[in-house]
């Protein structure tokens, strides 16, 4: 299993474990909350979509190669603020985002069903999710307009990846990052087969986690159990999906079903096994793929859980405005940055 992916799982079941036990904790929870968010809100889209907006105006006139860190962005007049339509009246004197006024105007646009004057925790993830959304829209479209050179909206093998040349295409070669691997990756994503990427397949290209495409889910996975070595036949057996995968399953299934009864490592294994021959293919490996390998959707959900429980003070799941505005720098990390970094070893800790 490479590191990154021991990563995101460490980072995945301890996150869960924190929003199923937030009060439970020795520690206070805002403290290990924020330690875990810290990690969290490198995957995590913007709260609030003027921010995103801004911080892509400030990203694009600073440089064209290096992009901005986003713990950096700085809300400054005189850089680029400007030319966002309508920021000026969020401005405070010193140029920074009026967050509180942000807030207050978010609210009633949270507050949908029901509006009842709280924003209860499904329509706080409708709201995280729809700008993850965006971010992948934003994402796929930067792309496309830097890669088509022809100008006809859809991408070719060739406008993708330009320094592959014929003869390194023929050769076919399908380890990661070699043309055969890209070339393999560029067909599953092109639906229709007509050799260029459209908008929607240029998305699943280059955001398979989140692909709805049922092909580029399999490839994903096939290629993502390939490359873990111990398992060079590309299926999981039972005891990797026991090392591998159910631990993360169990938690995010808890926390799904708010402590109702899970499926045991062999119960799941069993259900998931559909073809009964003792392992996991691909294919079979597609209804549990958002918690083995989360996508910009899949964090959104746990940037939800992560904004619940640092400002959900009184512990009803609910927010109020109040709650929302005494924890201004959760929801507005990138600009209140210097408020919300952590010390180098908190950081380590996870
Ligand atoms: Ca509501
Ligand atoms: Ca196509
Ligand atoms: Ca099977
Ligand atoms: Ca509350």
């Amino acid at each position: 299993m490479s590191k990154a992916v021991v990563y995101i799982l460490i980072a995945t079941a301890v996150l869960f474990y924190k929003c199923l036990f937030p009060l439970s904790q020795d520690e206070p929870k805002g403290r290990l909350n924020r330690r875990f968010g810290y990690k969290l809100l490198e995957r995590a889209p913007n709260f609030d979509p003027l921010v995103a907006d801004i911080e892509r105006e400030v990203e694009k006139k600073t440089t064209h190669s290096e992009p901005v860190p986003r713990t950096s962005t700085t809300l400054d007049t005189t850089t680029s603020t400007n030319d966002v339509s309508g920021t000026y009246q969020y401005l405070t004197s010193g140029g920074k985002l009026n967050t509180t006024l942000r807030l207050i105007i978010l609210f009633p646009l949270l507050d949908r069903e029901p509006k009842d004057g709280v924003v209860g925790f499904e329509e706080l993830e409708a709201w995280v999710t729809q700008r993850a959304s965006e971010r992948l829209d934003y994402l796929t479209q930067a792309e496309l307009d830097s890669k088509d050179k022809n100008g006809d909206l859809a991408i070719s093998f060739k406008e993708y990846l330009p320094q592959f040349s014929q003869k390194r295409i023929e050769e076919n070669k399908m380890l990661h990052g070699e043309a055969g691997w890209w070339k393999e990756r560029f067909e599953v994503a092109d639906v229709d087969h007509n050799g260029l990427l459209n908008f929607t397949e240029l998305k699943d290209f280059l955001h398979p986690e989140d692909s709805d495409n049922k092909e580029t889910l399999k490839w994903m996975l096939r290629d993502r159990l390939k490359r873990k070595g111990d398992e060079k036949d590309g299926k999981m057996n039972f005891n990797e999906f026991v090392d591998h995968v159910y631990g993360t399953y169990e938690t995010y299934m808890t926390f799904e079903t708010h402590g109702g009864s899970i499926p045991s490592p062999e119960e799941e294994f069993f259900q998931l096994d559909v073809n009964k021959d003792k392992f996991l293919s691909p294919e079979e490996l597609i209804p549990i793929l958002s918690y083995i390998y989360p996508g910009e959707l899949a964090y959104a959900k746990y940037f939800t859980c992560f904004l619940m429980n640092e400002a959900d003070d009184n512990g009803d799941r609910k927010l109020t405005l109040k709650e929302m505005l005494d924890h201004e720098s959760v929801f507005y990390s990138t600009v209140h940055a210097d408020g919300h970094q952590e010390s180098d070893d908190e950081h380590d800790e996870l």
